[in-house]
């Protein structure tokens, strides 16, 4: 059973992951409507990806004799500047949400909580894979510079891990 601590942890982590699903589907809107369908493709992708990372922690949360709360939806932004801005953002957002991964693993140290800190190894992985797909693509970005954001809209689905592909 999880103690009151985890339970609050993990909902609080409930929440985050369901508003990067609604940042992400925004930033998705976003670039369809600027002609960037390649980018809307990989940030709707993204967007599903954090809903099931959310439905992850609202499942666990019950299985373990906790209640999940279900969260309102916080308005994400709707308007970004351009490309490079925006996956800036996105990056900052996956680092934001690294760190809250980490103080998950804390509390459950601290609490001797070994099946919840055993369960999270999968979010501290998925973390690394997550900033590590966002750096790459800001390093592409910075290499076709403005000229060639028509080949980097075509191009970046491929860029998308083969992991992300089959993960549920
Ligand atoms: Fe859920 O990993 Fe991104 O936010």
């Amino acid at each position: 059973m999880l103690n009151k601590k985890l339970e609050d942890i993990l909902n609080v982590q409930v929440q985050k992951e369901d508003y990067s699903s609604q940042l992400y589907l925004a930033m998705a809107s976003w670039a369809e409507n600027k002609g960037f369908s390649g980018v809307a493709d990989w940030l709707y992708a993204q967007s599903d990806e954090e809903r099931v990372h959310m439905l992850k922690f609202v499942k666990y949360i019950n299985e373990r004799d906790g209640v999940a709360s279900i969260p309102g939806m916080d308005q994400p932004p709707a308007e970004f500047s351009n490309l490079p801005e925006m996956f800036d953002a996105v990056l900052k957002h996956e680092q934001y949400i690294t760190n809250s991964i980490n103080e998950i693993v804390a509390v459950c140290m601290e609490e001797k909580d070994f099946t919840t800190l055993n369960w999270i190894q999968w979010f501290v992985e998925e973390q690394i894979e997550e900033e590590s797909s966002v750096k790459n693509i800001i390093d592409k970005l910075n290499l076709v510079g403005d000229k060639n954001l028509y080949m980097f809209d075509r191009d970046i689905m491929s860029m998308r891990g083969a992991e992300a592909e089959g993960e549920a």
